[in-house]
């Protein structure tokens, strides 16, 4: 075979709490932001869908389960909703959540697949979002907490853990670009939830360690490489500021245990540094993880400004450089994304050169496409686009492998269509179709494609 893998590689796909297990207000689970942001703005949801359609894992996990079994996964991730475990977010325990999850993690190992589980994944409880969310040192503590707690309760079964999904985007949405609750613009305060995000990993870091359980823990991160449009110092320049911004503002913590000096200076020279407790960096260096969750989806391409900035727009990384559209570049026009798959190996590429070949896995890639219907023959969605897509990014993350990057896994985004934010169900992503009127599930040609891979360890061409 052309393409074999590791014979311990994870073959699997991930999703979260919010975008699948529906029953957003019931079995004693309580507001997160999302559900309050929907109530006041509906219109902001593609077609006016919220949380509480989804493709209803609270209710279907054991059919969905069976499904991940025949996609032949050999681990799935999904997270634990803070808001259903510890309805009020800081107190009781919620005995109807824990045997949810007690059901889930169970009959996931009873089928021989690997459970990783995350503990946030963009859903701040409404309750804690009303006493300032994650600008909030007592909603930190709170977290640490709540994650100790899933340590207590699960981790017995648990092995892998992860504190944060992609935490550069609530505060990129909630706090710079308006696409998430609470819709502040505002750099510092942006600067400041990324900065106790952090906090609160490295302290259920530290409590996951002290449990010893024999277990590892890291956090997912969304890596977009910046590509500069042009050799010309001006354009590598500001595509420098995008990689410290954008990546490095969490991947620098995570792996090295404190930030990039030039990413200090930078927001120190521009008044927008967050304020600082004693005892911090002390804290952050505990926070290097065991294991790094990759999600890829697009590059990002760069080039100097063409223009002054308005000195009186508000402080943002745009004020750096420009984005630039490569013509010639393949695009998703559903999500408006760049396919860039050499992108996934530049990644590992760079972990490997420059941060110690850290132990990690591409824990997110995917393609959403819209009115996916329209490829459906003899009752079964042809998504050879998406074959197609897999099969160029594993290519990639091959060669990885095969120059000595650590990469033990590659999870698909995802596994069922889902709940994708504001965009709801406009696009879809997984393996299996799903019909959301009637539930209906059905498995397209890209989940056949996976499970021949994932059965065979690889793939030829
Ligand atoms: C990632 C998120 C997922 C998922 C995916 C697809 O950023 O971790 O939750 O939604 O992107 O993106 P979108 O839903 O925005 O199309």
């Amino acid at each position: 075979m052309q393409y074999q893998f590791p014979e311990t590689f994870w073959w699997g796909s991930a999703s979260s709490a919010p975008q699948t297990e529906g029953d957003s207000l019931s079995f004693g689970k309580s507001a997160t932001i999302w559900d309050h942001w929907f109530q006041q703005q509906p219109g902001r949801f593609h077609q006016q869908v919220g949380p509480a359609q989804t493709s209803g894992f609270y209710q279907h996990w054991r059919d969905d389960i069976a499904l991940l079994k025949q996609l032949n996964h050999n681990s799935f991730r999904t997270s634990i909703s803070w808001a259903r475990l510890i309805p009020d977010g800081t107190g009781a325990v919620n005995p109807q959540a824990v045997s949810f999850y007690n059901q889930i993690i169970d009959e996931l190992l009873a089928q021989g697949i690997t459970p990783f589980i995350n503990l946030f994944h963009f859903d701040m409880p409404l309750v804690l979002q009303e006493q300032g969310g994650w600008e909030n040192l007592e909603v930190v503590a709170a977290y640490a907490r709540y994650a100790d707690t899933c340590f207590q309760l699960f981790g017995d079964r648990v092995k892998h853990w992860f504190t944060f999904n992609e935490p550069i985007v609530p505060v990129e949405g909630g706090y710079l670009y308006d696409f998430h609750y609470p819709n502040v613009v505002d750099f510092r305060r942006a600067a400041t939830v990324a900065y106790h995000t952090m906090l609160a990993h490295a302290q259920a870091v530290q409590h996951y360690r002290q449990r010893q359980q024999g277990g590892e823990i890291g956090i997912i991160l969304n890596l977009t490489p910046s590509y500069p449009r042009s050799a010309h110092p001006a354009d590598v320049k500001a595509a420098n500021v995008a990689d410290l911004m954008f990546n490095r503002s969490f991947l620098d913590p995570a792996l090295r245990g404190s930030y990039p000096e030039e990413l200090v200076a930078l927001l120190k020279r521009h008044g927008q540094l967050p304020a600082c407790q004693p005892g911090d960096a002390e804290l952050l260096a505990t926070g290097v993880v065991d294991l790094l969750g990759i999600n890829y989806y697009q590059p990002r391409r760069i080039k100097c400004r063409d223009s002054l900035v308005n000195p009186e727009s508000p402080f943002m990384p745009e004020w750096f450089f420009d984005h630039y559209e490569m013509p010639g570049r393949k695009m998703n026009p559903y999500r408006g994304w760049e396919i860039y798959a050499p992108g996934i190996y530049d990644i590992l590429t760079r972990l490997r050169e420059s941060y110690g070949n850290p132990r990690c896995f591409i824990s997110e890639n995917g393609m959403g496409v819209e009115n996916e219907e329209r490829f459906a023959h003899n009752g079964q969605i042809a998504d050879d686009y998406r074959i197609d897509f897999v099969r160029e990014h594993l290519q990639w993350v091959h060669r990885g492998l095969a120059e000595g990057s650590n990469c033990l896994g590659y999870h698909m985004w995802t596994f069922i269509d889902n709940w994708s934010w504001c965009n709801a169900y406009k696009n879809r992503y997984g393996f299996v179709q799903l019909d959301l009127a009637s539930q209906r599930r059905s498995i397209k040609k890209s989940g056949e494609w996976f499970a021949r891979t994932a059965r065979e360890n690889g793939f030829s061409g």
